[in-house]
């Protein structure tokens, strides 16, 4: 990890520049995969699915009794760990729901808001050398409770672990597609996938190209992803082997992971390398995590206020405060995708089962973006109802208003309304 000391505030956007990717050549070839699945459905899925994977499809969809197996497969310490994280994320997205509440805004003129879920969702879970069921529970859970009518998961992976999450929390359309073809299926519908309107879940390049791509064409995305990163504010509170095992949970991911440690102590500095060489030497991820390292930082700054500033200007997916005073920090916090606070909560608490969402903001998207929760699953949709006293008290402001912007058919709808109640006013 690159050491700076005391960098000037101009320097701190260069400091902290996220490794960037160049996805330009990607695109042509994402789209051309894309294209050939909206054409040819289940074929083009069978047809990729050998040359890039090299597995023959038969059928796309996992049957029943695969999931039967992967229970009775599965060692029954790590079910009972996935049903306390199940429940804990269960447990803290129920309690974002919302009730609707009519808003009477003058008399007679009422208002609300009702979630509604969106009907149909696709989660995506990708392969590779970490089966990410733990994901499934952070996509899924949100999805059921919101009551979407369809959710479909693509994998590439039949790990038993995601084929016994999935049917834990009741998904029962899960197909064997990965990559490109898998976003195209969920974006486009095929023979065997229903089609959704929006579109979960990590991926490697190709797979948020797609993602990105298939939003072009007005299929909704959870949002713009990128490589996992974590930022570490440390004083001399902290316990430098916690922050070293934080700052490589998150290294461990792939080797574009970006880590970085803030602190105003150099102390920490000191004993934080001190553990990070030991206990990566133990990793077996550790390739990864020394690659993710190269594009990483330790930074020391002269004191706490600089330290916040900096790391709001940084906007970390996730934000780990392993200090002394972590309650009255994190208040200065505005821009982050999650916080972990103290020195007992690693950011793996987040990731696994403490009920928060893993699916956070990446690459500086925290300035405006939310990690996916509830209202990432609903539509907000409106109603009124405005009763003939209603229309009454509010009907010369919309008169007035519309005359100015030269809508006259607008004004209409409500002048026609107000001469037929003076017309018959007397019966109502
Ligand atoms: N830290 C990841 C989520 C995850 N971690 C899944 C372990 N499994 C999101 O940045
Ligand atoms: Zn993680």
């Amino acid at each position: 990890m690159q050491t700076t000391r005391f960098p000037d505030k101009n320097s701190w956007s260069t400091l902290l520049q996220r490794p960037v990717m160049d996805t330009s050549t990607l695109e042509k070839k994402v789209n051309d995969i894309l294209q050939e699945v909206r054409s040819n459905g289940d074929n083009a899925i069978r047809k990729f699915a050998a040359e890039f994977d090299k597995v023959t499809l038969t059928d796309l969809q996992v049957p029943a009794t695969a999931f039967e197996e992967a229970a009775a497969a599965l060692d029954p310490s790590l079910k009972a760990a996935i049903q306390q994280a199940a429940k804990n994320i269960t447990t803290f997205h129920r309690a974002q729901q919302e009730q609707s509440k009519v808003i009477e805004t003058m008399p007679g003129v009422q208002c609300w808001r009702k979630s509604v879920a969106i009907q149909k969702v696709g989660l995506y879970i990708p392969g590779g050398s970490a089966p990410l069921f733990s994901t499934i529970l952070m996509l899924g859970i949100p999805a059921m409770i919101a009551g979407c009518k369809e959710i479909v998961l693509c994998t590439p992976s039949l790990h038993p672990a995601i084929l016994y999450t999935a049917q834990l929390i009741g998904i029962e359309k899960v197909f064997t597609i990965g990559g490109v073809q898998a976003i195209g299926a969920m974006a486009y519908g095929t023979e065997s996938v229903p089609q959704v309107y929006k579109i979960f879940g990590p991926g490697n390049q190709y797979v948020t190209c797609a993602k990105q791509l298939v939003n072009k064409s007005g299929v909704a995305i959870d949002m713009p992803a990128g490589p996992s990163e974590v930022a570490v504010l440390a004083d001399d509170s902290c316990v430098p082997a916690f922050v070293a095992a934080d700052l490589l949970s998150q290294a461990e991911h792939g080797p574009d992971s970006q880590v970085v440690l803030v602190t105003t102590s150099e102390e920490v500095l000191t004993n934080v390398t001190r553990a990070l060489d030991q206990q990566l030497a133990a990793l077996p991820r550790k390739g990864i995590a020394t690659a993710a390292l190269e594009n990483s930082k330790m930074i020391l700054v002269k004191d706490m206020d600089t330290a916040i500033d900096m790391l709001n200007a940084y906007a970390p997916e996730h934000l780990i405060l392993a200090c002394e005073d972590a309650a009255a920090l994190a208040e200065k916090v505005t821009d982050a995708g999650s916080v972990f606070m103290g020195n007992y909560t690693p950011e793996s608490a987040g990731d696994y089962a403490s009920g928060t969402n893993h699916t956070l903001p990446t690459n500086g998207y925290a300035r405006a973006y939310s990690g996916v929760s509830l209202d990432s699953f609903v539509k907000k949709i409106t109603f009124q109802q405005i009763s003939p006293e209603g229309l009454r008290n509010i009907g010369a402001t919309i008169e007035a208003m519309a005359a100015a912007e030269g809508l006259d058919a607008h004004k209409n709808a409500v002048t026609v309304r107000l001469t037929q109640l003076d017309y018959t006013g007397s019966l109502i």
